[in-house]
């Protein structure tokens, strides 16, 4: 609660300032969507704020090719600090975290970054309107959610939340197939029967803030880890310097 506070009491007279010159009061944060699984995929996502509005940005290379990959924005919006799951989480000894396995990790559905329609935790597995990877495994999503489709919350509780993408070719056969792990237990619990495995499992996953940073407050470190924070509110924490080179770097990164 402390700080949503914050946010609201620089939302109307830190960021004019801060980001005078701007067309309208944006605040955006890039952040590595990174592998799991073995899955020999990376993405970067990039989620700015807007009005209320959440633009989000996707750009990933390394995934099974022409095969679709459902993705979404992982978490909750009650304080949870959730976290990308690791190989322990891996309870069936498959050799794979499932999605299933990583949910007590990442938590579950929060918004399906679907292509168009519908961005509800019901069209977690619509896999028709979910990023397809090119012939070179490349995924570039792009999609602005409006606020009226954002669960309440979703913007003060940002840095919360986690970005999981999904699908991968566990045995090497270009398909997504029941051959290496059988039937998605995951989509069998959402009551969609005959899903391989493979379709479900993650194949990246990223923290909108790394665990550990400011919300916490037990660190107390002042690393590069709190910059992410700094873009969604936390300027009157870290300071107007931290945010100006939040920008700097994402002015970097997107020229
Ligand atoms: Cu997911």
């Amino acid at each position: 609660m402390r700080l949503r506070h914050a946010m609201v009491a620089i939302a109307g007279a830190a960021l004019p300032l801060v980001f005078a010159g701007t067309a309208q009061a944006s605040d955006s944060v890039t952040f590595p969507l990174n592998e799991l699984n073995g899955s020999g995929a990376h993405a970067e996502a990039t989620l700015t704020v807007m009005d209320g509005d959440l633009h989000v940005q996707i750009n990933g290379e390394g995934f099974t090719p022409e095969l679709v990959h459902a993705q979404h924005i992982h978490g909750a919006v009650n304080g949870t600090e959730f976290v990308c799951p690791g190989p322990e989480l891996d309870t069936n000894g498959d050799g794979q975290v499932a999605t299933e396995e990583g949910l007590p990790a990442y938590g579950d559905v929060f918004v399906a970054l679907t292509t168009e329609g519908d961005t509800s935790p019901a069209s977690g597995l619509a896999v028709d309107r979910m990023p397809v990877a090119d012939a070179d495994g490349t995924i570039t999503y792009d999609r602005v959610i409006p606020a009226e489709m954002l669960p309440a919350g979703t913007i003060d509780n940002l840095a919360n939340l986690h970005i999981v993408q999904h699908g991968l070719d566990v045995n090497g056969n270009d398909a997504y197939d029941f051959e290496s792990l059988g039937e998605s237990v995951f989509a069998a619990s959402k009551g969609v029967e005959g899903v391989p495995e493979e379709a479900t499992n993650p194949a990246t996953c990223g923290m909108v803030m790394p665990h550990g940073g400011v919300e916490t407050g037990g660190a107390g470190t002042q690393g590069s880890e709190q910059l992410p924070l700094a873009a969604f509110g936390g300027l009157a924490l870290v300071g107007a310097a931290g945010a100006f080179a939040v920008r700097r770097r994402l002015a970097r990164q997107t020229s």
